[in-house]
């Protein structure tokens, strides 16, 4: 297994459609094992392979370590926004890897906290469906369908997004994610920053 780099915003590669995802078998497992092994470091809950620089349609979600106790502040940050586990949610198991995912049903609204990977330190208020179902393929390229809401499923939907060249930032108010874009543009990210860099 390797860690992968991920990608931040405004990396131009964060907004290209991804193509459907063509190569089932070894190479699907691999390069979802070594996403899963990424984004675990990071402390994240999904991985968009386009993140890690691979513009193809796959994904690996674990919402389910949410809820687990961690000493790490970015697990935290998280941690304290989650309400818990859903009774659909309990039933699915956990990683998942979506293989060209595509929603098939879509009901009500939630709204949640965000962030992303790919935007390391920022977060903000998203509105997404609250229920939805999703077909897709796994990594032995055979069709599976799950139905999700809660957090998993606010989860997919922003990781669907990532294969279509957007981020939870393009769906904030215009002034919230200029803001947010500017800032990033101006100064870059915290972790990025030279020690000789000063905050204003
Ligand atoms: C997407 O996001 C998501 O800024 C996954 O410093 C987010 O895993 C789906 C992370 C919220 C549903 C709800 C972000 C880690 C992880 C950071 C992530 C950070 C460290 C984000
Ligand atoms: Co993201």
């Amino acid at each position: 297994m390797a860690l992968m780099k991920i990608l931040t915003y405004p990396d131009p590669r964060l907004r290209k459609k991804s193509l459907e995802h063509t190569e089932f078998g070894v190479s699907a497992e691999t390069l979802s094992a070594n996403m899963l092994e990424t984004m675990y470091d990071s402390k994240g809950i999904g991985l968009a392979a386009p993140q890690v620089g691979v513009l193809s349609r796959l994904v690996v979600i674990d919402t389910s370590i949410v809820g687990d106790s961690a000493e790490d502040t970015k697990s935290r940050e998280i941690e304290s926004k989650d309400t818990g586990l859903t009774e659909l949610e309990e039933k699915i198991e956990q990683p998942l890897i979506l293989i060209n995912p595509e929603v098939t049903f879509k009901e009500g609204e939630i709204q949640y906290d965000e962030g992303c990977l790919s935007v390391p330190g920022f977060y903000d208020t998203v509105k997404r469906f609250e229920h939805i179902k999703v077909k897709y393929v796994n990594t032995a390229g055979e069709p599976q369908e799950l139905e999700t809401d809660g957090l998993l499923s606010i989860c997919i939907q922003h990781e669907i997004d990532h294969l279509d060249g957007k981020l939870f930032i393009d769906r904030l108010s215009l002034i919230k994610s200029n803001r947010i874009k500017n800032k990033i543009k101006k100064l870059g990210y915290p972790e990025k920053k030279s020690s000789d860099d000063k905050e204003s």
